[in-house]
Protein backbone atom coordinates (compact mmCIF):
# COMPACT_ATOMS: atom_id res chain seq x y z
CA UNK A 1 0.00 0.00 0.00
CA UNK A 2 1.11 3.38 -0.71
CA UNK A 3 2.25 5.70 2.41
CA UNK A 4 -0.02 8.34 2.60
CA UNK A 5 -1.01 8.33 5.80
CA UNK A 6 0.55 8.69 8.90
CA UNK A 7 0.92 5.76 10.93
CA UNK A 8 1.01 6.89 14.15
CA UNK A 9 2.85 3.77 15.65
CA UNK A 10 6.10 4.52 13.63
CA UNK A 11 5.73 8.08 12.40
CA UNK A 12 9.63 8.74 12.22
CA UNK A 13 9.78 6.20 9.22
CA UNK A 14 6.08 6.67 7.69
CA UNK A 15 7.02 10.14 7.22
CA UNK A 16 10.16 9.29 5.58
CA UNK A 17 8.13 6.93 3.36
CA UNK A 18 5.97 9.58 3.08
CA UNK A 19 8.47 12.24 1.51
CA UNK A 20 10.18 9.50 -1.21
CA UNK A 21 7.09 8.17 -2.18
CA UNK A 22 6.19 12.02 -3.15
CA UNK A 23 9.54 11.86 -4.90
CA UNK A 24 8.88 8.66 -6.81
CA UNK A 25 5.42 9.39 -8.13
CA UNK A 26 4.43 13.27 -7.81
CA UNK A 27 4.29 14.25 -11.38
CA UNK A 28 5.36 17.55 -10.00
CA UNK A 29 9.31 15.97 -9.53
CA UNK A 30 9.94 15.76 -13.54
CA UNK A 31 11.13 18.16 -16.16
CA UNK A 32 7.72 17.47 -18.15
CA UNK A 33 8.95 19.97 -20.52
CA UNK A 34 12.36 18.79 -21.21
CA UNK A 35 12.96 15.25 -21.01
CA UNK A 36 11.31 13.75 -18.42
CA UNK A 37 13.83 13.78 -15.76
CA UNK A 38 13.12 13.52 -11.90
CA UNK A 39 13.93 17.28 -10.98
CA UNK A 40 15.23 16.09 -7.36
CA UNK A 41 16.90 12.51 -6.83
CA UNK A 42 16.40 10.74 -3.35
CA UNK A 43 16.18 12.84 0.36
CA UNK A 44 17.49 13.62 3.25
CA UNK A 45 15.01 14.38 5.89
CA UNK A 46 15.97 15.30 9.82
CA UNK A 47 14.40 16.69 12.58
CA UNK A 48 15.20 19.70 14.98
CA UNK A 49 13.65 19.97 18.38
CA UNK A 50 11.65 23.79 18.35
CA UNK A 51 12.86 24.68 21.24
CA UNK A 52 16.14 24.41 20.15
CA UNK A 53 18.03 27.55 21.57
CA UNK A 54 19.40 28.32 18.05
CA UNK A 55 16.22 29.38 17.12
CA UNK A 56 16.55 32.12 19.52
CA UNK A 57 20.05 33.05 18.39
CA UNK A 58 18.75 33.49 14.52
CA UNK A 59 16.58 36.43 15.99
CA UNK A 60 20.64 37.90 16.40
CA UNK A 61 22.50 36.15 13.72
CA UNK A 62 19.91 36.93 10.71
CA UNK A 63 17.58 39.41 12.20
CA UNK A 64 14.75 40.14 15.01
CA UNK A 65 12.07 39.49 12.45
CA UNK A 66 13.05 35.77 12.22
CA UNK A 67 10.44 33.64 13.53
CA UNK A 68 10.49 30.59 15.99
CA UNK A 69 8.84 27.80 15.58
CA UNK A 70 7.04 27.82 18.60
CA UNK A 71 5.79 31.28 17.18
CA UNK A 72 5.18 30.08 13.83
CA UNK A 73 2.46 27.04 15.47
CA UNK A 74 1.54 29.84 18.19
CA UNK A 75 0.34 31.89 15.11
CA UNK A 76 -1.06 29.02 13.20
CA UNK A 77 -2.91 27.66 16.36
CA UNK A 78 -4.35 31.28 16.75
CA UNK A 79 -5.79 31.44 13.17
CA UNK A 80 -7.41 28.07 13.36
CA UNK A 81 -10.40 28.11 15.45
CA UNK A 82 -10.59 24.76 16.98
CA UNK A 83 -6.77 24.18 17.47
CA UNK A 84 -6.17 26.99 19.39
CA UNK A 85 -6.45 24.11 22.46
CA UNK A 86 -3.79 21.94 20.62
CA UNK A 87 -0.75 21.37 22.87
CA UNK A 88 2.53 23.17 22.19
CA UNK A 89 4.51 20.71 24.68
CA UNK A 90 6.57 19.50 21.93
CA UNK A 91 7.69 21.37 18.79
CA UNK A 92 9.63 19.77 16.47
CA UNK A 93 10.27 20.85 12.54
CA UNK A 94 10.87 18.55 10.08
CA UNK A 95 13.72 19.52 6.95
CA UNK A 96 14.28 17.61 3.65
CA UNK A 97 17.29 17.86 1.76
CA UNK A 98 16.19 17.37 -2.22
CA UNK A 99 19.05 16.84 -4.25
CA UNK A 100 19.37 17.98 -7.84
CA UNK A 101 19.43 15.09 -10.30
CA UNK A 102 22.79 13.81 -11.44
CA UNK A 103 22.30 14.57 -15.13
CA UNK A 104 20.89 18.29 -13.93
CA UNK A 105 24.37 18.69 -12.35
CA UNK A 106 26.72 17.35 -14.94
CA UNK A 107 25.38 19.90 -17.27
CA UNK A 108 25.54 22.69 -14.68
CA UNK A 109 29.51 21.50 -14.12
CA UNK A 110 30.22 21.99 -17.73
CA UNK A 111 28.70 25.88 -17.71
CA UNK A 112 31.45 28.24 -17.05
CA UNK A 113 28.87 32.03 -17.14
CA UNK A 114 25.25 31.20 -17.41
CA UNK A 115 23.29 27.88 -16.24
CA UNK A 116 21.77 25.36 -18.73
CA UNK A 117 18.25 25.14 -19.31
CA UNK A 118 17.65 22.15 -17.04
CA UNK A 119 19.26 24.01 -13.82
CA UNK A 120 16.77 26.82 -14.40
CA UNK A 121 13.70 24.75 -14.60
CA UNK A 122 14.80 23.35 -11.84
CA UNK A 123 14.65 26.95 -10.11
CA UNK A 124 11.36 27.47 -11.41
CA UNK A 125 9.78 24.08 -11.76
CA UNK A 126 11.71 22.30 -8.64
CA UNK A 127 10.68 24.89 -6.47
CA UNK A 128 6.99 24.08 -7.36
CA UNK A 129 7.35 20.68 -6.52
CA UNK A 130 9.76 21.66 -2.91
CA UNK A 131 6.05 23.48 -2.46
CA UNK A 132 3.72 20.79 -3.16
CA UNK A 133 5.61 18.88 -0.73
CA UNK A 134 5.43 21.11 1.83
CA UNK A 135 1.43 21.14 1.21
CA UNK A 136 1.60 17.17 1.19
CA UNK A 137 3.50 17.17 4.75
CA UNK A 138 1.19 19.53 6.32
CA UNK A 139 -2.14 17.66 5.12
CA UNK A 140 -1.24 14.27 6.14
CA UNK A 141 -0.26 15.74 9.49
CA UNK A 142 -3.23 17.65 10.25
CA UNK A 143 -5.44 14.53 8.35
CA UNK A 144 -3.51 12.43 11.70
CA UNK A 145 -4.62 15.26 14.28
CA UNK A 146 -1.28 16.95 14.72
CA UNK A 147 -0.78 20.88 14.11
CA UNK A 148 1.32 21.62 11.01
CA UNK A 149 2.39 25.04 8.93
CA UNK A 150 5.26 25.24 6.26
CA UNK A 151 5.86 28.79 6.87
CA UNK A 152 7.53 29.70 3.54
CA UNK A 153 4.48 28.71 1.81
CA UNK A 154 2.19 30.91 4.48
CA UNK A 155 1.17 34.63 3.42
CA UNK A 156 3.55 36.39 6.12
CA UNK A 157 6.80 34.82 4.02
CA UNK A 158 8.82 37.81 3.09
CA UNK A 159 12.44 38.15 2.09
CA UNK A 160 13.52 41.79 3.64
CA UNK A 161 15.89 43.61 1.76
CA UNK A 162 17.04 47.00 2.23
CA UNK A 163 19.80 47.94 -0.18
CA UNK A 164 23.96 47.16 0.23
CA UNK A 165 23.57 47.79 4.10
CA UNK A 166 21.00 45.00 4.53
CA UNK A 167 21.29 41.78 2.09
CA UNK A 168 18.11 39.98 2.03
CA UNK A 169 17.18 37.72 4.51
CA UNK A 170 14.18 35.63 5.04
CA UNK A 171 11.74 35.46 8.04
CA UNK A 172 12.14 31.74 7.69
CA UNK A 173 15.55 31.13 6.66
CA UNK A 174 15.23 26.78 5.29
CA UNK A 175 19.25 26.55 5.58
CA UNK A 176 19.23 27.74 9.24
CA UNK A 177 16.78 25.41 9.89
CA UNK A 178 18.50 22.69 8.25
CA UNK A 179 21.58 23.38 10.09
CA UNK A 180 19.81 23.22 13.50
CA UNK A 181 18.02 19.43 12.09
CA UNK A 182 21.74 18.29 11.49
CA UNK A 183 21.01 18.15 7.91
CA UNK A 184 24.28 20.57 6.80
CA UNK A 185 26.66 23.73 7.28
CA UNK A 186 27.30 26.49 5.50
CA UNK A 187 30.60 27.21 3.07
CA UNK A 188 32.83 30.08 1.46
CA UNK A 189 29.53 30.53 -1.30
CA UNK A 190 27.01 30.19 1.66
CA UNK A 191 25.51 27.65 -0.09
CA UNK A 192 24.56 24.68 3.18
CA UNK A 193 26.72 21.53 2.38
CA UNK A 194 24.84 18.73 3.30
CA UNK A 195 25.88 14.41 2.93
CA UNK A 196 23.97 14.56 -0.52
CA UNK A 197 26.05 17.64 -1.61
CA UNK A 198 25.17 21.70 -1.90
CA UNK A 199 23.63 21.41 -5.48
CA UNK A 200 19.90 20.75 -3.81
CA UNK A 201 17.06 22.55 -2.34
CA UNK A 202 15.26 22.19 0.91
CA UNK A 203 12.39 22.71 2.82
CA UNK A 204 10.26 22.77 6.03
CA UNK A 205 6.82 21.73 8.59
CA UNK A 206 6.98 22.98 12.15
CA UNK A 207 4.72 20.84 13.95
CA UNK A 208 3.65 19.32 17.62
CA UNK A 209 4.48 15.51 16.38
CA UNK A 210 6.89 14.21 18.86
CA UNK A 211 9.19 13.10 15.98
CA UNK A 212 12.83 11.98 17.38
CA UNK A 213 14.98 14.78 17.12
CA UNK A 214 18.44 14.13 14.83
CA UNK A 215 21.37 15.02 16.15
CA UNK A 216 23.76 18.09 15.11
CA UNK A 217 27.21 16.72 14.41
CA UNK A 218 29.21 19.02 12.84
CA UNK A 219 31.41 21.41 15.42
CA UNK A 220 30.86 24.52 14.11
CA UNK A 221 28.42 26.39 11.35
CA UNK A 222 31.28 26.21 8.92
CA UNK A 223 32.94 22.71 9.53
CA UNK A 224 32.44 21.20 6.16
CA UNK A 225 33.35 23.45 3.95
CA UNK A 226 37.17 22.90 2.79
CA UNK A 227 38.21 26.62 3.00
CA UNK A 228 36.86 28.00 5.75
CA UNK A 229 37.52 24.52 7.57
CA UNK A 230 41.30 24.36 6.55
CA UNK A 231 42.03 26.88 4.37
CA UNK A 232 42.46 24.77 0.82
CA UNK A 233 39.84 24.73 -2.21
CA UNK A 234 37.93 27.69 -2.47
CA UNK A 235 36.66 26.18 -6.13
CA UNK A 236 32.99 27.90 -5.88
CA UNK A 237 34.97 31.55 -6.10
CA UNK A 238 36.79 30.43 -9.58
CA UNK A 239 33.64 28.80 -10.35
CA UNK A 240 31.67 32.42 -9.79
CA UNK A 241 31.14 34.27 -12.56
CA UNK A 242 29.96 37.08 -11.38
CA UNK A 243 32.76 37.67 -9.12
CA UNK A 244 30.45 37.39 -5.79
CA UNK A 245 32.17 34.86 -3.59
CA UNK A 246 36.13 35.85 -2.49
CA UNK A 247 38.54 33.87 -0.16
CA UNK A 248 38.26 37.27 1.63
CA UNK A 249 34.75 38.30 2.15
CA UNK A 250 32.89 35.34 1.10
CA UNK A 251 29.23 35.86 -1.03
CA UNK A 252 28.36 39.09 -1.65
CA UNK A 253 25.12 38.57 -2.37
CA UNK A 254 24.03 41.59 -3.71
CA UNK A 255 26.89 41.24 -6.93
CA UNK A 256 24.64 37.75 -6.65
CA UNK A 257 21.46 39.15 -6.97
CA UNK A 258 22.53 41.44 -9.63
CA UNK A 259 23.99 38.70 -11.55
CA UNK A 260 20.90 37.32 -11.65
CA UNK A 261 18.43 40.02 -12.19
CA UNK A 262 20.36 41.64 -14.83
CA UNK A 263 22.84 38.86 -16.88
CA UNK A 264 20.82 36.28 -16.34
CA UNK A 265 16.93 37.84 -16.55
CA UNK A 266 16.50 37.44 -20.81
CA UNK A 267 17.13 33.60 -19.84
CA UNK A 268 13.93 33.23 -18.10
CA UNK A 269 12.02 34.06 -22.01
CA UNK A 270 15.10 32.09 -23.45
CA UNK A 271 14.49 28.73 -21.74
CA UNK A 272 10.64 29.34 -21.97
CA UNK A 273 9.59 30.53 -18.65
CA UNK A 274 7.95 34.18 -19.40
CA UNK A 275 4.94 34.32 -17.56
CA UNK A 276 5.74 30.66 -15.12
CA UNK A 277 4.56 31.85 -11.68
CA UNK A 278 7.63 32.20 -9.12
CA UNK A 279 10.00 31.71 -12.90
CA UNK A 280 13.56 33.01 -11.66
CA UNK A 281 16.85 31.94 -13.21
CA UNK A 282 19.78 31.85 -10.86
CA UNK A 283 23.64 30.47 -12.22
CA UNK A 284 24.45 28.22 -9.60
CA UNK A 285 27.69 27.43 -11.01
CA UNK A 286 29.55 28.09 -7.12
CA UNK A 287 27.43 24.92 -6.50
CA UNK A 288 28.55 22.71 -9.23
CA UNK A 289 31.85 21.12 -10.36
CA UNK A 290 32.88 22.12 -6.71
CA UNK A 291 34.06 19.17 -3.99
CA UNK A 292 31.49 19.90 -2.15
CA UNK A 293 28.43 19.33 -5.24
CA UNK A 294 27.09 15.93 -4.22
CA UNK A 295 28.59 15.24 -0.08
CA UNK A 296 30.71 16.41 2.14
CA UNK A 297 33.66 16.78 0.53
CA UNK A 298 36.33 15.83 3.67
CA UNK A 299 33.94 12.81 4.44
CA UNK A 300 34.89 10.95 7.71
CA UNK A 301 35.16 13.99 9.33
CA UNK A 302 31.73 13.59 11.37
CA UNK A 303 29.16 11.45 10.37
CA UNK A 304 25.11 12.93 9.39
CA UNK A 305 22.79 12.81 12.21
CA UNK A 306 20.04 12.49 9.15
CA UNK A 307 18.94 10.09 7.89
CA UNK A 308 17.97 9.22 4.25
CA UNK A 309 14.91 8.05 3.01
CA UNK A 310 14.72 4.90 1.19
C1 LIG B 1 17.08 35.49 -0.42
C2 LIG B 1 17.59 34.22 -1.09
C3 LIG B 1 18.61 34.35 -2.02
C4 LIG B 1 19.38 35.64 -2.23
C5 LIG B 1 20.36 35.80 -1.05
C6 LIG B 1 21.06 34.49 -0.64
C7 LIG B 1 21.53 34.40 0.84
N1 LIG B 1 22.74 33.92 1.06
O1 LIG B 1 20.83 34.73 1.78
C8 LIG B 1 20.03 35.42 -3.64
C9 LIG B 1 19.14 36.00 -4.72
C10 LIG B 1 21.43 36.01 -3.80
C11 LIG B 1 19.99 33.89 -3.74
C12 LIG B 1 20.77 33.17 -4.63
C13 LIG B 1 20.78 31.78 -4.69
N2 LIG B 1 19.94 30.94 -4.08
CO1 LIG B 1 18.65 31.51 -2.74
N3 LIG B 1 17.37 31.87 -1.41
C14 LIG B 1 17.05 32.96 -0.77
C15 LIG B 1 15.96 32.63 0.28
C16 LIG B 1 14.60 33.00 -0.33
C17 LIG B 1 16.13 33.30 1.64
C18 LIG B 1 17.55 33.19 2.20
C19 LIG B 1 17.66 33.76 3.60
O2 LIG B 1 16.70 34.06 4.28
N4 LIG B 1 18.87 33.92 4.07
C20 LIG B 1 19.11 34.39 5.41
C21 LIG B 1 20.52 34.87 5.50
C22 LIG B 1 20.78 35.47 6.87
O3 LIG B 1 21.36 33.73 5.28
P1 LIG B 1 22.91 33.81 5.04
O4 LIG B 1 23.36 35.20 4.93
O5 LIG B 1 23.27 32.88 3.94
O6 LIG B 1 23.45 33.20 6.42
C23 LIG B 1 24.77 33.35 6.83
C24 LIG B 1 24.87 33.73 8.30
O7 LIG B 1 23.67 33.42 8.99
C25 LIG B 1 26.01 32.92 8.78
N5 LIG B 1 26.10 32.67 10.18
C26 LIG B 1 26.85 33.54 10.91
N6 LIG B 1 26.91 33.09 12.17
C27 LIG B 1 26.22 31.90 12.26
C28 LIG B 1 26.02 31.04 13.35
C29 LIG B 1 25.25 29.89 13.16
C30 LIG B 1 25.04 28.94 14.33
C31 LIG B 1 24.66 29.61 11.90
C32 LIG B 1 23.82 28.38 11.69
C33 LIG B 1 24.86 30.49 10.78
C34 LIG B 1 25.67 31.62 11.01
O8 LIG B 1 25.94 31.70 8.01
C35 LIG B 1 25.43 31.97 6.74
C36 LIG B 1 26.49 31.82 5.67
O9 LIG B 1 27.48 32.81 5.76
C37 LIG B 1 16.13 31.08 0.43
C38 LIG B 1 14.81 30.32 0.75
C39 LIG B 1 14.54 30.34 2.24
N7 LIG B 1 13.32 30.60 2.64
O10 LIG B 1 15.41 30.14 3.04
C40 LIG B 1 16.75 30.66 -0.91
C41 LIG B 1 17.85 29.60 -0.89
C42 LIG B 1 18.85 29.98 0.17
N8 LIG B 1 18.47 29.74 -2.19
C43 LIG B 1 18.87 28.62 -2.72
C44 LIG B 1 19.52 28.52 -3.98
C45 LIG B 1 19.54 27.14 -4.62
C46 LIG B 1 20.08 29.66 -4.59
C47 LIG B 1 20.97 29.73 -5.84
C48 LIG B 1 21.89 28.55 -6.09
C49 LIG B 1 20.15 30.06 -7.11
C50 LIG B 1 19.89 28.93 -8.07
N9 LIG B 1 18.71 28.37 -8.03
O11 LIG B 1 20.70 28.54 -8.88
C51 LIG B 1 21.78 31.01 -5.54
C52 LIG B 1 23.01 30.64 -4.67
C53 LIG B 1 23.60 31.81 -3.97
C54 LIG B 1 24.55 31.38 -2.87
N10 LIG B 1 25.84 31.31 -3.19
O12 LIG B 1 24.12 31.10 -1.76
C55 LIG B 1 18.54 27.43 -1.79
C56 LIG B 1 19.78 26.97 -1.01
C57 LIG B 1 20.61 25.86 -1.63
C58 LIG B 1 21.88 25.62 -0.88
N11 LIG B 1 22.57 24.57 -1.21
O13 LIG B 1 22.30 26.34 -0.01
C59 LIG B 1 17.44 28.08 -0.85
C60 LIG B 1 17.41 27.54 0.57
C61 LIG B 1 16.08 27.84 -1.55
C62 LIG B 1 15.49 26.45 -1.25
N12 LIG B 1 14.26 26.39 -0.77
O14 LIG B 1 16.11 25.44 -1.41
N13 LIG B 1 19.10 33.36 -2.85
S1 LIG C 1 33.69 24.76 -3.19
FE1 LIG C 1 35.22 24.42 -1.56
S2 LIG C 1 35.45 26.46 -0.59
FE2 LIG C 1 33.53 26.51 -1.78
S3 LIG C 1 31.93 25.95 -0.31
FE3 LIG C 1 32.57 24.03 -1.34
S4 LIG C 1 34.18 23.17 -0.01
FE4 LIG C 1 33.89 25.33 0.60
S1 LIG D 1 24.72 31.66 -7.80
FE1 LIG D 1 26.10 32.22 -9.51
S2 LIG D 1 26.45 34.44 -9.25
FE2 LIG D 1 25.60 33.69 -7.31
S3 LIG D 1 27.40 33.22 -6.05
FE3 LIG D 1 26.82 31.30 -7.09
S4 LIG D 1 28.08 31.28 -8.95
FE4 LIG D 1 28.10 33.38 -8.19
Amino acid sequence: MRPTALDSHHPDESLRAIIAEQLRTNPLNRLTRLDGRPIFEHSLVGVADGDDPLFAEYKTIIGAFHLTPREVLARELAASPGAADASLDTIRVIGWILPIAEATRAGNRAQREVPTIAWAHTRTYGERFNDALRRHVVAVLRAAGYAAVAPAIEPYFRILSEGPAQPPASVWSERHVMYAAGLGSFGLSDGLITPRGMAMRCGSVVTNLPLAVTPRTCTSHTADCLYLAEGTCAACAARCPAGAITREGGHDKAKCQAYSYGRLRPLVATYGLEGEPGAAVGCGLCQTGVPCEAGIPAQGRRSAGAQATP
